[in-house]
């Protein structure tokens, strides 16, 4: 724990080597993208058409990911990969095969599509969720220790489910997940809700978080990264989508949920905090998308860099300071 500049505490460890780059000097953004972008080019693998939509976290002093490759034949997979700096990735040229956690949850593990995965360690392993084809999208739940051999568990919900997104601890003795309830297609509403679980397979106690408001986020939104713990509250990246006379908008802001209760929300951001407007966000297999799915924080400093999809078919990055974040977001919000 320690003071970020605004004097934000964020809860966790250090991360000395988070990927970084300062703030463009003249440049006031909350968020600032990586000038080299994009990290992940759509065609890293042989066979990807796109990598985009991916997770990564600290490990063993470097950092592992998931990441969504849909390849050549246009099946959304996710791939395992690792890195030592966050930037250069060696990603694994097959997607995940799953074992089954357990005799029961091998029913289900089947293999339709997968996409957009969040990983996340809690107590001992790394969690990851992902939407799961399972007549129809759902949240898949599994675990990691090595990012090498993975174990898939019985999905959290029933169709239709998306942006599946675990809290890092416990709350009140639960694990605990966001979650959006949708439809089966490129679904045109969508809510946040908060569901809990004493085992990580039965989930329940739902509650409603949020929903749509206006402006960048008036059609749908959803959660993003794994939830920041910060004193304050936690802080939540989340997309919201406008709908334009040429389609969808994906954008994404922030907002800081109670830590005792993460279905009420505190503060969340009016103005958006990164909307589509480079090149590789602007143009790209479904334009205008700008896709948060994970966040890297170093405590000691506050440093914040967030890993995003960029026009569905590339990995970006965009840096800032949690605490900014944080007051960004109190600062501009309306509920
Ligand atoms: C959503 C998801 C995301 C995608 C977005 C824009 O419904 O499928 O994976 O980035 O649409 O196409």
């Amino acid at each position: 724990m320690s003071q970020t500049a605004r004097q934000t505490t964020v809860q966790g460890p250090p991360l000395p080597n988070i990927p970084w780059e300062d703030r463009p000097t003249g440049s006031d953004a909350v968020l600032w993208r990586y000038s080299a972008n994009p990290v992940i080019p759509h065609d890293l693998l042989p066979t990807s058409n796109s990598i985009f939509n991916s997770a990564v976290v600290p490990y063993q002093g470097g950092f592992a990911g998931v990441f969504r490759c849909d390849d050549t034949r246009r099946q959304m997979q996710i791939h395992a990969g690792k890195s030592a700096d966050g930037l250069a990735w060696d990603i694994q040229p097959e997607r995940i095969h799953w074992l089954p956690a357990d005799p029961r949850a091998a029913e289900i593990n089947a293999f339709e599509y997968a996409y957009d995965p969040r990983v996340t360690w809690i107590e001992d392993r790394y969690y990851i969720t992902w939407c799961n084809g399972y007549h129809g999208p759902t949240i898949g739940v599994g675990y990691t220790y090595d990012f090498e051999t993975f174990y898939q568990m019985d999905n959290a919900f029933l169709p239709f489910n998306r942006n599946g997104v675990l809290f890092p601890r416990r709350i009140g003795g639960k694990y605990a997940m966001l979650s959006r309830p949708s439809d089966n297609g490129h679904t045109p509403f969508g809510d946040i809700t908060y569901s809990e679980s004493p085992d990580m397979i039965h989930w329940g106690r739902h509650r409603y978080v949020m929903g749509v408001t206006g402006g960048w986020q008036s059609t749908k939104i959803g959660a993003g990264p794994v939830p920041i713990e910060t004193d304050e509250g936690w802080l939540l990246i989340y997309h919201g989508v406008l709908t334009s006379c040429n389609g969808f908008v994906y954008s994404f802001g922030a907002a800081l949920l109670d830590l005792d209760e993460p279905w009420k929300v505190l503060y969340r951001s009016e103005p958006y905090l990164l909307a589509p407007q480079a090149p590789y966000e602007r143009t790209g297999d479904v334009p205008n998308v700008a896709f948060p799915c994970a966040a890297l924080v170093d405590a000691e400093t506050g440093r914040l860099a967030v890993y995003y999809g960029g026009a569905d078919t590339v990995t970006c990055l965009a840096f800032g300071y949690a605490g900014e974040v944080v007051e960004f977001v109190k600062t501009h919000s309306r509920l």
